[in-house]
């Protein structure tokens, strides 16, 4: 592959115009890291399905195998290609193929199997989204499924607490399916400090070329702001390209995502507006301080 000054992805995302999700997210993210973002959009959306109750959807489908087909002409490398939310089960196998053409050993697969929060699958997901995902999640190096979406895969009922024995045993079943990484986010957890009981949301994950387990704990917020998710994913990704390990990038992640949230909650503002992330996007840029990762 050509050495490149800037690292390059392929975002395989939709853009909501309004709410900090999704492309709206990942390209600032990226960008700060100083890694290009070239965006494959899924659909264009008036705003993110989060917390709105209406939205304007145009599924772009029809036109993504045409798009592709020039960026084959134009013979396009990628170090990472990085999908996220997708509309329909066509679009998954456009992603499969996608994959298949611009894959290969230089090139990180990550997909982030957005289907759902809290329990349940977003309102504009099919049920049997989760079979296709499946699929697409057989062809990744690294999978970001937050805690409904991993409970989705396995077939597992969604519950509010779990053991770390139990977690471990969730990611050797996911990295079953295909991926060498699996990173599942938002597990809840519960700390104990003395007499003090206090809520954690943690990320817990797996890295079979390593065979290791490694947990980064949160202290829990009780905010839920859309699109976290995407700039979490994004920020592993940029912390990858740069040559970080994988518990710094998780690291990196996790405190990056809390920054966010902290700065944010204060303000008085609609949550499904997203974290501020303008605000904090500067800090991507400062030298990583290692925070609290631990091997389980
Ligand atoms: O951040 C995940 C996401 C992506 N895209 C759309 C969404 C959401 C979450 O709500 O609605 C359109």
């Amino acid at each position: 592959m050509e050495q490149r000054v800037i690292k390059r992805v392929a975002a395989i995302h939709d853009l909501s115009g309004f709410g900090r999700a999704s492309l709206t997210a990942i390209i600032p993210t990226l960008s700060s890291m100083g890694v290009q973002v070239c965006p494959l959009p899924t659909a264009i959306l008036s705003n993110h399905t989060g917390g709105f109750d209406h939205y304007s959807f145009v599924d772009l489908t029809d036109t993504m195998e045409e798009y592709i087909d020039h960026w084959k002409r134009l013979n396009l490398t990628f170090d990472c290609i990085y999908s996220g939310f997708l509309g329909s089960v066509r679009q998954i196998e456009i992603v499969a193929g996608f994959l298949d053409h611009f894959g290969g050993e230089d090139t990180l697969a990550v997909v982030d199997p957005v289907m759902g929060d809290n329990g349940r699958l977003y309102s504009s997901m099919k049920p049997e989204i989760t079979e296709e995902m499946k699929k697409l999640v057989g062809k990744a190096d690294i999978i970001t499924p937050n805690f409904t979406e991993a409970a989705f895969l396995l077939g597992e009922p969604y519950r509010e607490e779990i053991t770390d024995e139990e977690v471990k045993a969730w990611l050797l079943r996911l990295s079953e399916m295909g991926p060498r990484t699996v990173i599942i986010t938002s597990v809840p957890g519960r700390r104990v400090t003395g007499q003090v009981q206090s809520e954690d949301t943690n990320v817990i994950a797996y890295d079979r070329p390593g065979n290791a387990f490694w947990k980064v704990g949160c202290r829990y917020i009780p905010a839920f702001y859309p699109g976290t998710g995407d700039t979490f994913t994004s920020v592993i990704i940029g912390s990858l390209l740069q040559g970080d390990s994988l518990p710094v990038a998780i690291d990196r992640g996790v405190q990056f995502i809390s920054q966010c949230i902290k700065a944010s909650y204060g303000f008085d503002y609609p949550r499904r507006e997203g974290v501020l992330l303008e605000k904090e996007l500067d800090i991507l840029k400062m030298p990583a301080i290692m925070g609290s990762f631990e091997m389980l």
